[in-house]
């Protein structure tokens, strides 16, 4: 029976918003998967203080839905050791003991710490660093090279960036999206939107037209159920080899677009003769897929063109060979001439932060144009010159090493916004290099074991705390302003970015008049006006005026101008192959002691890396660290669910319970990166890296399983 009216207590309780309540609705966006999506939210405030997060019907981004994650808003914002006052270190580093300090005496001391270490080694042996948060980073990386600095780094060293160095290496763009909706064939590679980018109804998931799907992954993820009409199964870290039988079948059936290679392509003969080597029965023993099944998707490929390629931003380049396995799938782009066409990849542009909106904008001069241009090379350039060439970042991959050697020159200070050392393979040698450190800063919105190495930590907004500009497809635009009070005394990271480049020894007149300036600056030209958006008070603002890229316009740019099925970028260096050669990515230890292959990171609904364990109705989804195995694999070894296990590679051994999951290949050991009670990242063996990016092979070691 309802009873009403309802009193004022009850709608309290109920989170009413209204005048009697005092409840307010207010709209801000979630950055837990920062930088996108960024979902709109409503959240609910009561005096100052959150009490629950909904999506935004009509919102560009979720729609009115939340994920798992996102629902967790208020226990995210209000974790129990968000950071709320700047600190000092007092003990002995690591120890954990602080003062709280002003914001004055902790930014003037980090300036004074810097300062000091350019003074004596030079700029570069000062590296500024983000982790996974990408919002503020244009701002960090133009500080650092402003500073004199060569080494910004980034989370990207593992992420996204290879991606785009295979797309770069063939066309010179740095990403696409896959034109679903027009799409002939729908290839889902390493596909499973419904974990990774779950904003309600994943948006990049779903059948978008009439296109038929094939999804490749290792597991039996949502995506085969509700989208496949085929489903290959691969063994993870073969899918080059894969990618070349099914590039043979279409050669041999004549299903590629000879106008579009005439005119795109370059390198098509050395790439045709190459790829005949691989017969569906060779791929078959390489990746496990049946022949019947590669002839099959390739007559299905060939019978519904336009071709479009789904991106992950990470799993086919962790792995040794990840880079050309990534260029391997990416060349069917350019023999179905499907690349920049209706229904296929459409490169699209960076427009600002590593957010997508569809339009270029000055994003990259702001980052670059105060690079300085001489002295020492990047960290990592020397291990890993076509990332240099192509990233312009340092590999952070090699930070740990160059602190620890000294060599070819030392690294003293390390300014980071948001790092996370477990994110890097191989028993903690990060940890042991900021040991080494002089100075060490860290701004983060957690007390967490990384920023309990600092010597100074700041304290961060979360995204419902401070303002932001933030563009979205559509285009749309939107500047937000806080929904709540703040938890304590914490600041935006643009803010202490702005506030350091004051304090610092460097000229950024641009840097130093704010983030609004800045902002202008970038956006100049785009038909993006700053001032208007922010007045628009937490509305979202179409941009009529701005022009968007469209199929067919871009232009390569690459050494021929081409799509270059043979790399004349690659072909410079003694030892990389110009072609999408396969080659077997096992890390190296004996297959009959290790007989299993660990895929470290398979991503979870409700985690997000590090930030989300410490949140209590996310855990309790998960809430003991579990790896996935096939029930078989399981059973062989008399192991039942729940039970403890040791994973043993030859870099170490981590306990966690068995989970079993007839999703998984048989053979395969899942288990997501980021606990810091079972850290799967440090029995990644150091030195399992791909030649080519300087990527972990996190999805390709072999390991041995036994009941605890
Ligand atoms: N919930 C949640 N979402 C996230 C994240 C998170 O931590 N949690 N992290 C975000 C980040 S930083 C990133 S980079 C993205 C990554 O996003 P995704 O790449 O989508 O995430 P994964 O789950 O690692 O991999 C996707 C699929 O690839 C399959 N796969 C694994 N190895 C291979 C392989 O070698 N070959 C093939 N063909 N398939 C393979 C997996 O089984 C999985 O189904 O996710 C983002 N979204
Ligand atoms: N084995 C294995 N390892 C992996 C991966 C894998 O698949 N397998 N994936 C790799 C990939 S793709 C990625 S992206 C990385 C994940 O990258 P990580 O950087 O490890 O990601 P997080 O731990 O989520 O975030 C890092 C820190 O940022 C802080 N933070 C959150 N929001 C903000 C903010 O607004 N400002 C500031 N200053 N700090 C903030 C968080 O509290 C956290 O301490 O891990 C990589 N490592
Ligand atoms: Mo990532």
């Amino acid at each position: 029976m309802i009873k009403e009216p309802f009193s004022l207590k009850e709608k309290i309780k109920a989170k009413i918003p209204g005048e009697d309540t005092g409840i307010l609705l207010k709209a801000s966006f979630c950055d837990i998967c920062s930088p996108a999506p960024s979902c709109g939210v409503n959240c609910f405030v009561k005096d100052g203080k959150l009490l629950k997060a909904e999506g935004i019907q009509g919102h560009p981004a979720g729609n009115g839905v939340l994920c798992t994650k996102g629902l967790a808003q208020r226990q995210y914002v209000y974790r129990k050791d968000r950071l709320k006052v700047p600190l000092k270190r007092i003990g002995a580093r690591g120890e954990g003991r602080f003062e709280a300090v002003s914001w004055d005496e902790a930014l003037d001391e980090i300036a004074e710490r810097l300062n000091a270490v350019k003074n004596e080694y030079g700029a570069s042996s000062a590296a500024f660093f983000s982790g996974y948060n990408k919002w503020y980073r244009p701002f960090l990386q133009r500080l650092c090279y402003s500073f004199g600095s060569v080494n910004y780094g980034s989370e990207s060293s593992t992420c996204f960036l290879a991606t785009v160095m295979a797309w770069k290496s063939m066309t010179g763009c740095e990403t696409t999206m896959p034109d679903r909706k027009n799409a002939g064939t729908f290839l889902g590679w390493g596909f499973n939107p419904y974990y990774s980018r779950n904003m309600g109804p994943a948006p990049e998931g779903g059948r978008k037209g009439n296109e038929k799907v094939i999804i490749i992954d290792p597991r039996e993820m949502p995506a085969v159920r509700l989208e496949a009409d085929l489903f290959l199964q691969i063994r993870p870290g073969t899918d080059g080899a894969l990618a070349n039988a099914l590039a043979r079948e279409l050669i041999l059936r004549d299903k590629i677009d000879h106008d579009y290679i005439e005119k795109h392509v370059y390198g098509f003969e050395e790439y045709r003769a190459y790829v005949m080597d691989f017969t569906p029965e060779k791929a078959e023993a390489i990746t496990d897929v049946p022949a019947e099944k590669i002839r099959e998707a390739a007559a299905v490929i060939g019978g519904n063109l336009p071709l479009a390629i789904s991106h992950s931003s990470s799993t086919i380049v962790h792995h040794k060979n990840g880079f050309q396995n990534q260029r391997a799938i990416y060349a069917l782009s350019a023999i179905t001439g499907s690349f920049d066409q209706k229904g296929g990849n459409i490169p699209s542009p960076d427009t600002y932060a590593h957010t997508r909106a569809g339009f270029a904008t000055n994003v990259e001069r702001f980052e670059l144009e105060n690079y300085p241009g001489e002295g020492p090379q990047r960290v990592g350039a020397g291990q890993y010159p076509l990332w240099n060439e192509l990233i312009p970042e340092m590999q952070a991959n090699a930070l740990a090493d160059q602190i620890l050697s000294g060599e070819p020159y030392p690294i003293r200070a390390v300014m980071t916004h948001g790092m996370n050392y477990r994110m890097f393979q191989a028993d903690m040698r990060l940890k042991k290099a900021l040991e080494e450190l002089d100075f060490f800063a860290v701004a983060d919105l957690f007390m967490t074991d990384t920023a309990k190495m600092a010597d100074i930590i700041l304290p961060c907004a979360s995204s419902l705390e401070r303002s932001e500009l933030k563009v979205y497809p559509g285009p749309k635009a939107w500047y937000t302003h806080p929904v709540i009070d703040p938890v304590g005394d914490v600041r935006s990271d643009t803010d202490i970015i702005i506030e350091l480049a004051k304090r610092l020894d460097i000229k950024d007149e641009l840097l130093r008049s704010g983030y609004d300036a800045c902002l202008k600056y970038i956006f100049e030209g785009t038909g993006l006006d700053v001032d208007r958006i922010r007045a628009a008070e937490g509305e979202l603002v179409p941009l009529e005026e701005t022009k968007t890229v469209r199929p067919g316009e871009f232009i390569f740019k690459t050494p021929t101008g081409k799509f270059e099925l043979y790399s004349k970028v690659i072909e410079k260096y003694d030892g990389f192959c110009p072609l999408p050669q396969y080659s077997d990515g096992s890390s190296e230890a004996d297959p009959e002691e290790y007989p299993l292959q660990l895929v470290a990171g398979g991503r979870l609904p409700s985690s997000m890396h590090s930030r989300l364990n410490d949140v209590p109705w996310l855990r309790s989804l998960r809430p003991q660290p579990m790896a996935d195995l096939h029930p078989e694999d399981l059973d062989e070894r008399g192991i039942t669910a729940g039970e403890r296990i040791r994973i043993r590679t030859t870099e170490g051994e981590i306990t966690a319970a068995a989970n079993p999951s007839s999703a998984v290949k048989r053979g395969l050991v899942f288990m997501t990166n980021g606990y810091p009670e079972a850290d799967v990242n440090s029995i990644v063996p150091h030195g399992h890296n791909d030649p080519y990016t300087g990527y972990p092979g996190f999805r390709n070691v072999r390991c041995t399983v036994e009941k605890l």
